[in-house]
């Protein structure tokens, strides 16, 4: 077995749990509130923007025969911007002036930190984790959801065959990868797929939550200077 089906056997329950997490279950049965399903929009939408430049700094690391795909993967997130910015002026939704929530901030900063200090397949792993969980999780989302839904175009992204096959072609990668690594870099890189998916459910929880900032009333951490 390649390592990254060795790492979803490994972390089977905890992949499950993200798996059938309330946002999800609850965005497939159109029964989660609209505010709900926007403030995952919102940001999620900060998220997208900060993996351009984590594909920035792997792109830099990469070896040549990774550059192309990793170019598309980022020509992709821009079209998945304008969805998010399409999807938003359907349903009469604002992007604008969004401050990321204390988990957006902190995934956000773990994706920049892997792909600073840690090794290309260190750091590929986290983007093998963080895609592999939203194709996972939207396929979730597809089974039973209203064909109608303003959410739809969402679950057709990530759940679609284009991003299966995306998703597969880094599992591919990521297998070459960990096969070609010593024992130490494969447990780190194990952590950090451990990690990731943790994170993906913490993400899921803020969403559905609403969570802000520990110790910070929403009037206070909303709260940002016009120069920001
Ligand atoms: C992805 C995402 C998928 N948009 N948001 C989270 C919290 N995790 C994973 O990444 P991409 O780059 O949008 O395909």
């Amino acid at each position: 077995m390649g390592f990254a089906k060795d790492q979803l056997q490994v972390l089977h329950r905890l992949w499950e749990h993200m798996l059938s997490h309330p946002f999800l279950l609850g965005t497939r049965d159109g029964t989660l509130p609209r505010e709900t399903f926007l403030r995952w929009m919102q940001q999620d939408y900060l998220f997208v923007e900060a993996a351009i430049p984590f594909f920035g700094v792997l792109l830099s690391k990469a070896p040549p025969h990774h550059r192309r795909p990793l170019s598309q993967a980022v020509e992709a997130l821009h079209k998945e911007l304008a969805l998010f910015e399409e999807r938003a002026e359907a349903v009469g939704a604002s992007l604008e002036g969004v401050v990321p929530t204390f988990t957006c901030h902190a995934y956000i900063q773990f994706l920049m930190a892997t792909a600073y200090q840690r090794s290309y397949p260190e750091a590929y792993t986290v983007l093998y984790a963080a895609e592999k969980a939203y194709h996972d999780s939207w396929k979730v989302v597809r089974q039973g959801l209203d064909p109608s839904s303003p959410w739809m175009p969402f679950v057709e992204n990530w759940a679609g065959e284009a991003f299966g096959g995306y998703v597969a072609y880094l599992e591919t990668e990521l297998d070459l990868l960990a096969e070609a690594a010593g024992p130490k870099e494969r447990a780190r890189m194990s952590e950090l797929f451990r990690l990731t998916t943790l994170y993906e459910i913490a993400f899921w929880d803020m969403a559905l939550s609403g969570a802000g900032w520990p110790g910070a009333t929403d009037d206070i951490w909303q709260v940002r200077s016009s120069e920001g």
